[in-house]
């Protein structure tokens, strides 16, 4: 008589949620496919009295087994998790955001949205101009959550109930129908710094920049041409300028994406590139651009402007293809050299500053390397954002691990000194994946990364999760206090920590 686990591979899962026998959607990340509400989570350790908030973060989880089966990790449906922190009590909620891809894909009960950022391999059936699946990032904006994706304008969501409000362009006055992901909020003044590539449609290379006030007013639009369609994914700021940059992950040609193909491709050849463009009355003409050799920039840590009037941005520097699922075109992903670590002796990446002179005849940069870790998600004290820091938290690979990345898993967070080179890091250990962190200052005029971090742990030993928090300035102790999850969640992408005022503020009623 065959028992249970017989009878079960002997049956196969309805075709809707036959989900493809790979590394992103198989064992730790299989979808979850719930919502949930933990009222009280199991906490160890104590959580210190004064963390009081909400920390938010996106995950891609798949509704629907994909209509292609080569389709990304980046393509699941955002879900967003909700940690509210209080008196030493933690409650958990996580929610699919309410995209159109979700309303149109429940209504059908199976997948119709095609290939990531691909609408023409969409099944008819979807006739909606918007893609988005909310699932890259969560910020915190004019008292509403906008979980965002960069190929479309922002869902609004409601920070208590997680309910979705609805596509959000700040009440008519964005026009661009993409947002970037990774918007800046100038500490100082609550400004938010924001862009949208591919702005004149898929594969163009207009880029739309705007400057919002704390309230959502308006201050600056400003459109222009970038040498070449990358992918735009990161951005940054400074207290007078603007900061593009181009790695050589480039869009398709529409007629390309009309055959079926992969939104980007990498590019052997391109270089990567930076724009600076002042951030107050900026016009098309004032874009400057700077380039390097060919290499792959991921995320922002921070920008800033030197005594010495140029301009610095700091960030990891990857010398292959990190994003390996989108390979030359015609090229298979994953045996292709370009997403692989080079084996000549250079590290596989480091954290660098790029030096820009806006006064500079010569368009050419290099990187000074600052940490000499192998890592990305970089993340700082906030607080700081725009302006010169000492401080950077950085996820990195411990090289002892068991597990490899599958859509960019680490397992180690370094707390690392940017003027002197020195970290000090923890590591969860070799069965456990960790999500970037967050920063919590230990109370708002707290010294710069003074405070506690929190991030999500996803433990492949226990196939649960928990969220953890550590102290910042203890990082090597490793966490303080584990919140205990009942379940198993997947790797997320980045996330936001939001201080508790927006409890008693009226919610703007106004969307798309
Ligand atoms: C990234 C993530 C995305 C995306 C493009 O981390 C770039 C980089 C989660 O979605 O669409
Ligand atoms: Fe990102």
């Amino acid at each position: 008589m065959p028992d249970i686990a017989e009878c079960a591979a002997n049956l196969t899962a309805q075709p809707e949620v036959d989900f493809p026998d790979t590394p992103f959607f198989t064992g730790a990340e299989a979808p979850c496919r719930f919502e949930a509400e933990v009222y009280n989570c199991v906490v160890r350790g104590t959580i210190p009295p004064e963390i009081d908030g909400t920390y938010y973060r996106c995950m891609p989880d798949w509704s629907w087994a994909p209509l292609y089966e080569d389709d990304v990790f980046i393509n699941g449906d955002g879900a967003i998790d909700a940690v509210r922190i209080k008196d030493g009590h933690a409650d958990f909620k996580q929610k699919y955001v309410r995209t159109a891809k979700f309303a149109i894909e429940r209504a059908a009960r199976q997948a119709v949205y095609g290939k990531y950022r691909n609408r023409y391999t969409d099944d008819p059936r979807v006739q909606h101009e918007v893609h988005s699946t909310a699932n890259t990032h969560v910020i915190y904006f004019e008292n509403q959550l906008l979980a965002l994706k960069e190929d479309s304008k922002p869902y609004a969501m409601d920070p208590n109930s997680l309910e979705t409000r609805g596509l959000y362009n700040f009440n008519g006055q964005y026009t661009a129908p993409t947002f970037t992901a990774h918007p800046k909020i100038d500490p100082d003044n609550g400004e938010l710094i924001t862009m949208g590539y591919e702005a004149g449609g898929d594969a163009t290379n207009d880029v739309a920049y705007y400057l919002f006030d704390k309230n959502g007013r308006k201050l600056e639009e400003c459109w222009f041409k970038t040498p070449y369609v990358g992918m735009m994914h990161d951005m940054a700021a400074t207290k007078n300028w603007v900061l593009f940059i181009l790695p050589p992950l480039e869009a398709r040609s529409l007629d390309d994406l009309k055959k079926g193909n992969k939104h980007f491709a990498w590019s052997e050849t391109q270089r990567l590139t930076f724009g600076i463009l002042p951030r107050r009355n900026p016009k098309p003409e004032d874009i400057r651009w700077f380039h390097y050799d060919n290499a792959f920039y991921g995320h922002t840590g921070n920008a800033f402007e030197g005594d010495d009037g140029c301009i610095y941005l700091d960030a990891p520097l990857t010398y292959h293809n990190k994003f390996w699922f989108f390979p030359p075109a015609g090229e298979d992903a994953f045996t292709h050299s370009s997403g692989k670590p080079r084996n000549d002796g250079q590290p596989e990446s480091h954290y660098v500053r790029w030096k820009f002179d806006p006064k500079a005849t010569d368009s050419r940069v290099e990187p000074t390397e600052l940490i000499n870790l192998d890592g990305e998600m970089p993340k700082l004290d906030e607080r700081f954002v725009t302006k010169q820091y000492n401080t950077l938290f950085l996820a990195v690979h411990d090289r002892n691990a068991k597990y490899g990345p599958v859509g960019g898993v680490y397992n180690t967070m370094a707390r690392c000194n940017v003027n002197t080179g020195e970290y000090k890091y923890w590591s969860a250990g070799e069965h456990t994946a960790l999500h970037e962190v967050a920063f919590i200052p230990r109370a708002p005029d707290a010294p710069e990364a003074d405070g506690y971090l929190i991030t999500i742990a996803n433990r492949r030993d226990t196939s649960l999760t928990s969220i953890l928090i550590l102290n910042a300035t203890d990082i090597e102790k490793g966490p303080i206090a584990i919140i205990e999850l009942p379940f198993r969640l997947r790797n997320g992408i980045h996330g936001s920590w939001v201080r508790k005022e927006f409890e008693n503020t009226t919610v703007k009623p106004a969307l798309l």
